[in-house]
């Protein structure tokens, strides 16, 4: 008998079952030891078909969106200033973007994650071409300041559209156990060129899911293979700091007069509320509050 039998504890007792049926205890183990996971795509019970019908809808609606054409992924060459634009919000685009984000095991690892309340928040493309800049090292948890660490606030669930077979494919690389720290990085910690910290890169099958604690410290490097990477990256987040009113429809003409207001009524912000029309002048305070709880 196992532990989950007694059902004392239904939050858990459920998600072990669910974790056993679909055999990711040592995702788990990864989850919590290292603070990332990659799934094979064997083990992500896709329907037929399922990641060359969501590569070719990111592709389809950067090409639509962007008035751009891709074509083949294998050959492809678009200048990266138009693949980065207009990606976030595909939900509605084409179905099988709701089949990822309800992915069972997609779910199971995100609920381990972020418990049962874990709340979707966001998707979005990666098309990355041969000649493509890497990222510096970052955090995804935007606005959780050092001395929460602890739990995951947020995860990133990122499905791999294309085989990230070396580093030449400018693949994502991450910061194994820095989950830990609690704290986003500092500016002298994230150029992946001079950090002291070592990383591992995120080598998978199309097809796999690779997984993420928000707080876990990651970075990508430049693409020098031919053709494009195409990654659907998602964002859930727990749901406990939402406001418990839309203020957004607060009259201008108060917001005017009272700054003070305009300032605490907080216009959505980059990625996690209002993704198509953020405010850049609130970006990086918040991204800040990530290295001082103070800022
Ligand atoms: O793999 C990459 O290109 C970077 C991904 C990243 O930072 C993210 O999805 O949060
Ligand atoms: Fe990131």
């Amino acid at each position: 008998m196992s532990l989950a039998d007694y059902q004392v504890y239904p939050d858990v007792d459920n998600l072990m079952g669910e974790i056993r049926k679909y055999d990711l205890f040592e995702h788990i183990v990864e989850l919590q030891a290292y603070g990332m996971t990659v799934v094979p795509p064997e083990k992500m019970q896709t329907s037929d078909g399922f990641i060359d019908r969501l590569r070719a809808a990111i592709i389809r609606a950067c090409e639509v969106r962007n008035g751009i054409t891709i074509g083949d992924y294998r050959t492809a060459t678009p200048p990266p200033k138009h693949t980065f634009r207009n990606s976030w919000d595909l939900l509605e685009e084409d179905e099988v973007f709701v089949e990822a984000a309800i992915n069972p095991v997609n779910v199971t690892l995100v609920r381990w994650l972020l418990g049962q309340s874990a709340v979707f928040s966001g998707q979005t493309w990666i098309i990355k071409s041969q000649g493509a800049q890497g990222l510096g090292l970052h955090s995804d948890s935007h606005g959780i300041p050092p001395g929460a660490g602890h739990i995951a606030h947020m995860c990133n669930a990122s499905w791999i559209c294309t085989d990230y077979t070396s580093a030449d494919d400018g693949p994502t690389v991450f910061v194994p156990g820095s989950h830990h720290f609690g704290r986003a990085t500092l500016p002298h910690e994230s150029d992946l060129e001079k950090t002291s910290f070592k990383t591992v890169p995120l080598i998978a099958k199309a097809g796999s899911l690779a997984i993420w604690n928000g707080a876990t410290w990651h970075a990508s490097v430049a693409r020098t293979n031919p053709g494009i990477r195409v990654t659907l990256v998602q964002n859930y987040m727990r749901s406990y700091m939402r406001v418990q009113h839309n203020y957004e429809g607060t009259s201008p003409q108060l917001l005017l007069k009272y700054p003070e207001l305009a300032l605490l009524i907080g216009k959505a912000l980059y990625p996690y509320e209002d993704s198509q029309n953020p405010d850049p002048g609130r970006i990086s305070p918040f991204m800040r509050t990530g290295t001082d709880p103070f800022a």
